[in-house]
C-alpha cells in the first residue's frame, strides 16, 4: 500500500485483498477497474467488487457518498466489512436495526471482520427502491442534476436498509424503460418524483406499476404531488403521497416494508386508511400524517450517482443550502416547501470536492452550481456570517454560483441605516464570492396588489432594493406579476408605469463605498446622476406574466371567494380562473399567447446567454431587449385599448380583436427587426450553438398562430 494517505479507492484494493487473501494487483484488468470506478455510483463499484472477488462471494455496497460502507463475504461465511471514508466504524451512527443483526469485530478501525445475521442481510439488500424522476424534453430542453431523488438516495442509504436505484428520464431514459424496469420485477418500492407539468407521465406509470400482479410499494412526491394529493389518492387508492420534504418519508417507508412501522407512523404522508363497511365506504378516508419541520430535517445533501450524467447530458449542477422561506406570499402554498432553515457550510465542503472532481471529467462544463433555494439568506442572528461561510465555502472550492432571494433581504423600511450598511457590504462580499446572479422575486411595484400578494413589502422598498442591488453590482434578476385575477385598471395602469421607470435600474458604481451608495439611492439627485437609462423592463426575466392559482394557495382562495375559480388542472397543480375585471382578463390572454408565440426563441436565447461571450453575447443580448421592448409595447398598446372598453359593454368580442390586431402588427415588427440581428449571431456560433439557433428561428418565423402552451419558467432559474 502507498506511503501517502490512502485514497477511497486504495481502500477499496485493501479491503478485496484481505478478503480475498491476494495481494493487491493495481495492474490485473479488473482491479485496474476497481481503481477508477465511480464512488458515486454504488452499482458500478458492486459491479467493480464483483468481477474481482468472484461469484461465490457476496458483495454488498450500501451507505451514504460520504460514508460509504462495502461488505465482502470471504470464505468461512463471515464477512469484511470496510468503510471507505477511513473513519472507524464505531464512529458511524449506526441505524438502530443493525443492533444484533450487523457485527463488526473490529470497531475501531475502518476495516473489520464482521457478521451479519440472515435478516441483517435481507435488510441490507431489500428493498429494492427504484427512485425516479419525470421529464418533458419538449418543454425545458435544458437538464438539471435531478436534486429531488438524489437527497432521497442519500435519506435512504444513510439507514443502510435495502438497495437503492435511481432512473431519470432527463438522462436518455424513457418513460417506457421505467415502466419496463418496474415490470420485469425487481423493484419492491417505487418511488416518484412529479414536478408541474409532469401529470400525464405520473399517471401513465402509476396505472402501469399499479395495476400490476404483484405492485410494488408506490409512493409518489413533488411539487406537483403536493398540490395533486387528492386527486392522486382518489385515483390511486393505495398510493402514498409524500406531502413535504422527502427524506423522512422515504426513510420510514423502508422501515414500513420490513414491518419496522405501521403506515400511520410514516412521516409526512397522504394515504388513504384501511377500507370500512361496503360500497361507496369500501374506499378508505384520505388521512394525513404530519410533515417534518425543515429546521430537524439538517441533512438535505444529495447522493451524486447521477451527476456525472448530467454533466454528459450538458446539465448543470444544483444544491439546496437551504430550505423553505420566510415569509408566506398569498400564491405560493407553503405546506409543501415549509419554513425556512439554513444547513451549516460545513457539508457542503466535502459534497462541492465531489461535484468538483467529477466536473473535472467535464473539462468544458462551466465550474457553476445553481443553489435552488426560495431564500438563500433566511433570518436570525446569524443569518450574515451563514451567508458569508456558504459565499466562502462555494468560492474556495472555485466555483462560481447563482441563486434566489427576497427584496427585504436588501431594503427594510423598519430597519436602520446600520442595518442597510451591513446589508450593503454583504452584498458586495457576495458578489466578490463568485455569486454570478441572484433572482428576486419583486412581483409587483404597486403596494395594494402587493398586499393582496401578502409579498410583506411595498413599492417604496422594491425601488430601493433595486436601486441599490445595480449600483452595488449584483446582477440580479426580477420576476414580476403582470397580471392576477383581482386586480383593477387602476393597479394594471400603475403596473404598467412601474415596470417603465428609468430610476431604478442604476448604473454599476464600483467606485462608491456602500455608505454612498446606501445614502445614494434615496436621493433623487444621485438616482438621477446615476441612472443606466434603461427602463425596469428591461431587468424583468419574463414580461407579462399572469398569475397562476395554484391549488392550495391563499390567493387562490380569495379567487374562489369572489367566484372566480374553475376546474382544477392537475398538470399544472393549478385552478383554472377568471379575471375579475374580464378586460384585464382579455389582456392577460394576449400577453400568455404572446409569450408562448415566443417562448422557445426566447429560452434558446437566454440559454445561449448563458454560453457564449464577446460580440456574440451582446447581439443576444441586444435580441432579448428587442423582444422586451415589444413585449412592453404591447402592454402599453392593448391598456390604451382597454380604456376605450366600458366594462360593461355586451359585445366582448371588440376587445379581443383589438389586442389580436395590436398583437399581429407587433409580430411582423419584430420579425423585421429581430431577423438581421439572429442572422448575425448565427454568423458567429459555433456549429451546433448555429444550427439551434438557426432552427429556433426558422420555426419562430414560420409560426403564423396563436396558441397556449404549458411551459412557463418564472422560477427563472
Ligand atoms: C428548478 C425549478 C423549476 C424549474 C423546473 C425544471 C425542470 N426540469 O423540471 C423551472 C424553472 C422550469 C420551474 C418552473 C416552475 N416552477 Co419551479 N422551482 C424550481 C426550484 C427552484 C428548484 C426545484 C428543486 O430542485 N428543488 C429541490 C428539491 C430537493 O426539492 P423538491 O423537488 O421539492 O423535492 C423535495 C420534496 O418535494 C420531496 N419529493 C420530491 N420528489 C419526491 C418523491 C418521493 C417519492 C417523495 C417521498 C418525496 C419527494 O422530497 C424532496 C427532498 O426533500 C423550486 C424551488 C425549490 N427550492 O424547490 C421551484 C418551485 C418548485 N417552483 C415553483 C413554481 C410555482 C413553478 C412554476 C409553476 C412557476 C410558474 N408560475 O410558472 C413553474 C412551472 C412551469 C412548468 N411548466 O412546469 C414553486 C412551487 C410553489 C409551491 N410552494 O409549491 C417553487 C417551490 C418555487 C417557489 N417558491 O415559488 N421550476
Ligand atoms: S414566493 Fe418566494 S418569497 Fe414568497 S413565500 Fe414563496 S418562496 Fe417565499
Amino acid at each position: 500500500m502507498p506511503d501517502r494517505p490512502l485514497s477511497a479507492h486504495d481502500r477499496l484494493m485493501c479491503v478485496v485483498a484481505h478478503t480475498t487473501g491476494a495481494g493487491p494487483k493495481p495492474d490485473a484488468p479488473g482491479w485496474a477497474a476497481m481503481r477508477s470506478v465511480s464512488l458515486a455510483e454504488p452499482a458500478a463499484i458492486h459491479s467493480a467488487l464483483s468481477a474481482v472477488v468472484g461469484k461465490q462471494r457476496r458483495v454488498v455496497v450500501t451507505g451514504t457518498l460520504d460514508r460509504r460502507l462495502v461488505l465482502i463475504e470471504d470464505r468461512a461465511g463471515s464477512w469484511m466489512v470496510a468503510d471507505l471514508s477511513g473513519r472507524p466504524h464505531r464512529s458511524r451512527a449506526w441505524p438502530p436495526w443493525t443492533s444484533g443483526h450487523l457485527n463488526v469485530t473490529e470497531p475501531g478501525r475502518w476495516l473489520s471482520p464482521g457478521s451479519i445475521t440472515p435478516e441483517g442481510l435481507l435488510r441490507l439488500l431489500r428493498p429494492r427502491l427504484l427512485l425516479a424522476s419525470l421529464y418533458h424534453p419538449e418543454h425545458f430542453p435544458l437538464p438539471r442534476f435531478p436534486l429531488a431523488i438524489s437527497d432521497l438516495a442519500r435519506a435512504a442509504r444513510a439507514t443502510l436498509l435495502g438497495q437503492v436505484e435511481l432512473m431519470d428520464m432527463q438522462m436518455g431514459v424513457s418513460l417506457d424503460d421505467i415502466v419496463d424496469r418496474v415490470r420485469c420485477g425487481g423493484v419492491d418500492v417505487l418511488g416518484v418524483s412529479v414536478t408541474f407539468g409532469q401529470h400525464d407521465l405520473a399517471t401513465r406509470l402509476l396505472d402501469e406499476a399499479t395495476c400490476l400482479d404483484e405492485p410494488p410499494v408506490v409512493v409518489a412526491g413533488g411539487s406537483l404531488t403536493a398540490r395533486n394529493e387528492r386527486i392522486l389518492l382518489e385515483r390511486y387508492p393505495r398510493l402514498l403521497v409524500g406531502r413535504g420534504a422527502g427524506e423522512p418519508t422515504i426513510q420510514d417507508v423502508l422501515a414500513h416494508w420490513h414491518s419496522d412501522l405501521p403506515i400511520e407512523q410514516i412521516r409526512g404522508l397522504g394515504y388513504r386508511g384501511a377500507t370500512r363497511g361496503t360500497g361507496a365506504a369500501t374506499i378508505g378516508r384520505a388521512r394525513r400524517t404530519g410533515t417534518v419541520a425543515n429546521r430537524l430535517q439538517t441533512d438535505i445533501w444529495p447522493e451524486l450517482d447521477l451527476l456525472d450524467a448530467t454533466f454528459r447530458h450538458r446539465g448543470v449542477a444544483q444544491l439546496e443550502a437551504s430550505r423553505g422561506c420566510t415569509n408566506f406570499c398569498s400564491f405560493c402554498p407553503r405546506g409543501h416547501k415549509g419554513q425556512w432553515a439554513g444547513a451549516a457550510p460545513d457539508a457542503l465542503r466535502w459534497l462541492l470536492r465531489e461535484i468538483g472532481a467529477i466536473l473535472d471529467r467535464h473539462p468544458r462544463l462551466s465550474r457553476t452550481v445553481y443553489l435552488v433555494d426560495e431564500e438563500f439568506i433566511g433570518r436570525g442572528d446569524d443569518a450574515v456570517p451563514r451567508a458569508l461561510a456558504v459565499a466562502d465555502t462555494l468560492d474556495q472550492a472555485g466555483f462560481a454560483w447563482e441563486t434566489s432571494c427576497r427584496v427585504d433581504q436588501i431594503a427594510r423600511l423598519d430597519r436602520d441605516r446600520d442595518w442597510h450598511l451591513e446589508r450593503g457590504h454583504l452584498w458586495r462580499r457576495l458578489v466578490e464570492r463568485r455569486l454570478r446572479r441572484c433572482l428576486f422575486g419583486v412581483e409587483s411595484g404597486v403596494t395594494s396588489i402587493l398586499q393582496r400578494f401578502n409579498k410583506e413589502t411595498t413599492a417604496e422598498q422594491n425601488a430601493l432594493a433595486i436601486r441599490t442591488l445595480t449600483a452595488l453590482g449584483v446582477p440580479p434578476r426580477f420576476t414580476y406579476i403582470t397580471f392576477d385575477q383581482l386586480m383593477t385598471e387602476s393597479e394594471l395602469r400603475e403596473t404598467y408605469v412601474f415596470q417603465g421607470r428609468t430610476d431604478l435600474l442604476l448604473r454599476h458604481l464600483p467606485e462608491m463605498s456602500v455608505e454612498q451608495i446606501v445614502d445614494g439611492v434615496r436621493d433623487d439627485g444621485f438616482v438621477a446622476e446615476h441612472s443606466s437609462g434603461r427602463p425596469f423592463f428591461t431587468a424583468i426575466s419574463y414580461m407579462l406574466v399572469g398569475m397562476e392559482c395554484l391549488i392550495g394557495a391563499a390567493y387562490t382562495r380569495k379567487a374562489e371567494a369572489a367566484g372566480l375559480t374553475g376546474q382544477p388542472d392537475p398538470s399544472m397543480g393549478r385552478v383554472d380562473t377568471r379575471y375579475a375585471d374580464w378586460r384585464i382578463g382579455v389582456l392577460a390572454r394576449w400577453s400568455q399567447l404572446w409569450i408562448d408565440r415566443n417562448f422557445a426563441l426566447d429560452y434558446t436565447l437566454k440559454s445561449l446567454e448563458k454560453i457564449i461571450d464577446g460580440q456574440p453575447h451582446q447581439l443576444v443580448r441586444g435580441a432579448r431587449g428587442i423582444l422586451k421592448h415589444t413585449a412592453y409595447r404591447l402592454l402599453g398598446a392593448m391598456i390604451e385599448a382597454l380604456d376605450h372598453t366600458d366594462t360593461l359593454v355586451a359585445d366582448r368580442t371588440e376587445l379581443h380583436a383589438g389586442c389580436a390586431a395590436i398583437a399581429e402588427n407587433l409580430i411582423d415588427e419584430i420579425r423585421v427587426e429581430l431577423s438581421p440581428v439572429l442572422v448575425a449571431v448565427e454568423a458567429q456560433l459555433a456549429p451546433a450553438q448555429r444550427d439551434l439557433l438557426h432552427r429556433e428561428h426558422q420555426r419562430w418565423a414560420a409560426t403564423t398562430t396563436w396558441t397556449l402552451i404549458n411551459a412557463a419558467d418564472t422560477c427563472g432559474t
